[in-house]
């Protein structure tokens, strides 16, 4: 397989000014015909050959301005088409043959329980037709699609319908207009039977702009909330950057087979169906936020990826970093901003972090790939938010507006690169960056690393940080990176403290932003009467790993009085991740922990706290967290550790968890609002500590639950609280919640996900009884996420399991997959690259099963990456 570097970047040798694409649509045999009105690029040499993409690709024929092309003008290989001796401009027009039934990755144009639907990106055009599959070749495409009329009454595509009419045997076409130049990634056709909701939206200019939802008729039901979901979206983008859309219509289709969550294709966003569909009794709370986040990140990239595009896909993280960024921001808005923010940083830290720290790891600006696919990774999507973010934090949030409408304005209609948009940032503020860079280009999570000096005499207070980036693959030495720590300072009694700097005349404000900038700086802060207790990092302000040796009693402190949600809940969380992992489980009672008892109490008590922070801090950090704190990972370890406090912990406080689920007791219609929610993750997690007293009463509270929820984020709490006890109705309560669901497919990934993440000792036979099931299908990506994924990368004591099956299980599973679907293949395989954290013994049996991959006859470009990556 070849590698691409970032180095070798060459701007394309010839534009494509329009392209008018024709489709006969048959799920067997499609016939493509391509009319490309090209010109040479200015810079470009004539005699300089066009080159075409194209992969798994029939030709039919070639000709060029009306004439068939000569045999010596063109050649075909493995990667497309070269044509030769090409004049400076001219219409070349190709056709070509596909199978979109027999698509098996997804990729390119294929079918859905019968409707056919495309995903370009990365590189999937070229598996359309032949043409320049590279971002910064925009052109303004035209598409008619010609389809049987009672298969597919639907006939979709990019931009305006321009025209429609009858064909001949019962067929029947719809000639689709985009204005907008667009790159080949962001194309989209849709054809089938499907029916749809339909609303209005008026941009704040004026302009109406028609809005549609298509799902499989059985699921109309089900679209409501992402309607008004994109409505919010729309009129967020409006608010707060200003953008409103442009085309006179925005259509989303789900569908139920997808690789990943959904793409922004212009105009026609196509959807996996979970991050579409939602009904009270069928989706949970955190099923309602997804979509919500989901539709607002597709509808943002319409400003920030689709008329600001990539120049190269090395570039992603310009659209992703930043639009992911715009989707917590619009997330926050819309819920609990404390609430948001703890959640995007549990994600960064108990996934990204370990990227980072891994063989895999890659700078947001990543300079080299053998399959792009393999690079929609945490890193290029969230840390590349967080840098995103940072940039918001040193600006300012009027800055950086500014800085955003110069951006847009700049390179509306274009394709270019994160320094582009750091210039614009610059250009605007008039401010330089330039030390910033670095976090694109450097891989590796920095350690922050805080020595404190109080001064009693003086009255001063010395903060001395420092920074170390550890090296990652490829890169030894690291820059300092510009790092904005916001801070502040409590007293004794948790009251904040005014912040005056050493050489400053008063004291600005009671939170402020150091800027960490060399490898060391200390920072004086003046008029401080006792000894203070820092908050760092308020907001999670910089993704960096803080060490700061608190005592026990300053986190107590924090964790009942900083006002910023992360410090609050981080401060205890730190005091639960000592107890964790510097006891024995079973240490883990009495005395030792009644600190964190009562801090729990006083957390249960706390009315005043939204209930969605209480349960928030009332939940142990997770096995996956915890293992970025151990050289050695133990699963199992890990794993009774965090049981047995939990264990602790309900007993402990068994009257008061009891207590707090009835007080939250609720008997209105269900509302996904982000109070109700918050009342629901609250009650579901007293539920959760009472099951771990394995008593007969909490079983009962349990199945009454399970008996008379309305919705099902009750209901799956209960179920899931029963599979992982001991409970002797569990087996009873799975197979009746099956029985009522088995036709809705999402309900049953659920089924599937909660018997591979139960963490009981015959669960591997299970997950490899269920592959069998009727309910799963390797066909299907998120049945393949929710039975195996889950198991390989939700369940570590089971995937860990000392006798290596859960290797050989797992690893026999991708090969299987490989050869169908590479992109979800090599996603399962990431279960295995941190190989190195294990044991002696674990890495062996990991290590086995990633040469097995890389060396398999056939193996996708996908898979051979991840595999020889990973045992680098
Ligand atoms: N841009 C798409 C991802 C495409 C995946 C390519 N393998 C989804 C998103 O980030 O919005
Ligand atoms: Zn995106």
């Amino acid at each position: 397989p070849v590698t691409v570097y970032l180095k070798d970047y060459q701007p394309p040798a010839w534009h494509i000014e329009a392209v008018e694409l024709d489709f006969d649509l048959d799920p067997d045999a499609t016939r493509v015909r391509s009319r490309l009105h090209f010109r040479r690029a200015q810079e470009t040499a004539p005699g300089t050959p066009l080159h075409l993409d194209g992969e798994a690709l029939e030709l039919l024929g070639i000709s060029l301005d009306g004439e068939p092309l000569a045999a010596d003008r063109y050649r075909l290989d493995e990667a497309g088409l070269e044509v030769r001796d090409l004049p400076e401009t001219g219409l070349l027009e190709i056709e070509t043959r596909i199978q979109p039934a027999a698509n098996t990755e997804l990729s390119g144009l294929y079918t859905s329980s019968g409707n056919f639907c495309t995903q370009c990106e990365a590189e999937g055009f070229r598996r359309i037709t032949f043409y320049p599959d590279r971002p910064d070749v925009m052109a303004c495409f035209t598409t008619t699609l010609r389809a049987d009329k009672s298969a597919c009454p639907v006939l979709l595509s990019n931009g305006n319908p321009v025209a429609s009419g009858e064909l001949e045997d019962g067929r029947h076409y719809v000639t689709w207009q985009d204005p907008f130049p667009k790159p080949c990634y962001l194309f989209a056709l849709v054809a089938g039977d499907l029916g749809w909701i339909e609303d209005r939206f008026v941009t704040r200019s004026g302009r109406e702009v028609d809005l549609y939802i298509y799902v499989q008729k059985h699921n109309l039901d089900k679209c409501d909330h992402a309607m008004a979901s994109l409505k919010r979206a729309m009129k967020w983008d409006e608010a707060v950057y200003g953008r409103e859309y442009d085309l006179d219509r925005y259509m989303i289709v789900a569908v139920d087979d997808f690789n990943m969550g959904a793409m922004e294709n212009k105009g026609l966003n196509i959807f996996n169906s979970r991050y579409v569909l939602a009904r009270p009794d069928t989706a949970t709370d955190s099923d309602y936020q997804n979509i919500e986040g989901v539709i607002g990140h597709e509808y943002f990239h319409n400003w920030s990826g689709n008329r600001v595009t990539c120049r190269d896909w090395f570039q992603l993280s310009l659209k992703e970093g930043f639009t992911v960024f715009r989707d917590q921001e619009f997330s926050a808005d819309m819920n609990s901003r404390g609430v948001q923010r703890i959640t995007d940083v549990n994600i960064l830290r108990t996934h990204q972090f370990r990227e980072d720290a891994g063989p895999m790891a890659h700078p947001v600006k990543p300079d080299h790939y053998v399959a792009i696919d393999n690079f929609y990774t945490v890193t290029v999507y969230n840390k590349g938010a967080e840098v995103v973010r940072m940039l918001h934090t040193l600006l300012g949030p009027e800055a950086f507006r500014r800085g955003c409408d110069r951006y847009f304005e700049r390179h509306d209609g274009q394709a270019v690169t994160t320094d582009d948009f750091v210039n614009a940032l610059e250009a605007a503020n008039g401010v330089s960056l330039r030390q910033f860079r670095c976090w694109y280009d450097q891989a590796g999570t920095p350690e922050l690393t805080v020595e404190r000096h109080y001064d009693p005499q003086a009255c001063t207070f010395a903060l001395t940080l420092r920074q170390q980036c550890p090296a990652t693959p490829g890169q030894s030495a690291k820059q300092p990176f510009h790092i904005p720590v916001a801070m502040g300072l409590r007293d004794g009694e948790g009251r904040a403290l005014p912040l005056r700097l050493y050489g400053e005349a008063q004291a600005v404000g009671e939170s402020r932003v150091l800027e960490l900038c060399q490898e060391e700086e200390t920072f004086v802060f003046q008029d401080i009467a006792a000894e203070p207790v820092p908050v760092l990092l308020r907001g999670f302000s910089a993704p960096v790993k803080l060490n700061l040796d608190y005592r026990d009693a300053e986190l107590a402190l924090l964790s009942a009085h900083e006002d910023d949600p992360f410090c609050r809940w981080e401060a205890g969380q730190t005091l639960a991740r000592r107890l964790l992992l510097t006891h024995p489980p079973e240490a883990l009672t009495g005395e030792l922990i009644q600190p964190l008892v009562e801090a729990c109490r006083h957390t249960l008590d706390d009315a005043a706290l939204d209930p969605a922070l209480r349960a928030l801090a009332l939940t142990l950090p997770g096995e996956g967290y915890l293992a970025e704190f151990v050289d050695t990972i133990e699963p199992q370890q890990l794993h009774g550790a965090r049981e047995a406090l939990r264990r602790a912990l309900a007993q402990a406080l068994r009257p008061e968890w009891e207590a707090c689920y009835q007080a939250l007791t609720e008997t209105g219609p269900y509302s996904p609002d982000a109070a109700a929610a918050g009342r629901r993750r609250l009650r579901n997690l007293c539920l959760n500590y009472l099951i771990a007293c394995e008593d007969e009463a909490a079983y009962e509270l349990a199945l009454g639950q399970y008996r008379s929820a309305t919705n099902m984020t009750d209901s799956l709490a209960a179920l899931q609280a029963l599979v992982n006890s001991d409970c002797p109705q569990r087996e009873a309560v799975l197979e009746d919640f099956y029985s009522r669901w088995q036709a809705d497919t999402l309900v049953v990934d659920k089924w599937l996900s909660l018997q591979a993440t139960a963490a009981r000792p015959d669960t591997l036979d299970r997950v490899q009884a269920l592959t069998g099931h009727p309910a799963f299908s390797l066909a299907n990506p998120n049945k393949v996420y929710s039975l195996l994924r889950a198991f390989a990368q939700g369940n570590p004591v089971g995937f860990h399991n000392e006798s290596g099956a859960g290797y050989r299980f797992i690893g026999e599973q991708i090969r299987t997959l490989d050869a169908r679907n590479p992109q979800v293949a090599a996603r399962l395989a990431a279960a295995f690259t941190d190989w190195r954290r294990y044991n002696p013994a674990r890495q062996a049996g990991m290590r086995e099963q990633l040469q097995t991959m890389r060396d398999a006859p056939g193996v996708s470009r996908d898979l051979y990456e991840i595999a020889e990556r990973s045992l680098g």
